[in-house]
């Protein structure tokens, strides 16, 4: 019997359930999944089982936790050190990096929506805005690993962490869309993209029924 469920969207397209599965995962909550097929921002089925109508959604020995910060917290809180760096300034660094992407990114997000199913986008969706948003993103990560990445590949180093969680939706963006980036942004993204987790998720998202394919979200311009 596990301690409850996470509930997630077609993983093809969700990028906000990548990350709280992700999250979640890390934490190495005992939970059960329910994927849901997301039908273009309002799926009747995620309005019914989730709070805020939207997914990731977990639910775990009672409690109940929705917006995808606030699953990367819980899980911080049941597995301490599982999310976040030890080290105070790391540690707050990746959570405002985490808040950045959490509440911002706009642009990118409209104009390069999340295709797992579609490496073939290239050229597309690099509107000014779209490109200004990479452009600070880079500058995140550059900063990041400058500070507090020695010893590894992912943001904090070694151990893929919440705050690599949070970007794993942008790198799967940037993999598919395929703008400049510099040599170090695509060696994160090469480790990010074949990290296990990563890997399980592409994989699960691949297995996914073809009815769940949705058109709205298959021709980006
Ligand atoms: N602020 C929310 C955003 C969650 C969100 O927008 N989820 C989308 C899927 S990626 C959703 O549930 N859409 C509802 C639908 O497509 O019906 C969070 O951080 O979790």
């Amino acid at each position: 019997m596990s301690d409850g469920r996470l509930y997630i969207g077609t993983r093809r397209y969700s990028s906000w359930s990548l990350r709280g599965w992700l999250a979640v995962r890390l934490a190495g909550l005992d939970v059960a999944e329910t994927a849901i097929p997301l039908a273009g921002g309002n799926t009747p089925e995620v309005k019914r089982v989730s709070p805020s109508g939207l997914v990731p959604y977990l639910e775990h020995r009672g409690n109940r936790v929705w917006e995808t910060l606030a699953i990367c917290e819980y899980c911080e809180e049941i597995a301490p050190g599982s999310i976040w760096p030890a080290d105070l300034a790391a540690r707050t660094h990746a959570r405002v990096i985490a808040a950045e992407m959490h509440g911002g990114f706009r642009e990118l997000r409209m104009a390069m929506p999340m295709n797992l199913g579609r490496p073939d986008f290239a050229g597309r969706g690099q509107t000014p805005g779209a490109l200004a948003d990479i452009a600070r993103i880079e500058a995140i990560w550059a900063e990041t690993r400058a500070r507090f990445g020695a010893g590894g590949p992912f943001l904090f180093g070694a151990a893929f962490n919440g705050a690599d969680a949070m970007y794993a939706p942008v790198v799967a963006r940037l993999l598919t869309y395929r703008p400049p980036l510099s040599a170090a942004t695509r060696a994160y993204c090469d480790a990010v993209r074949a990290h296990p987790l990563v890997a399980a998720w592409y994989a699960a998202a691949a297995g996914e029924p073809p009815e769940w394919i949705f058109p709205g979200y298959e021709n980006p311009q």
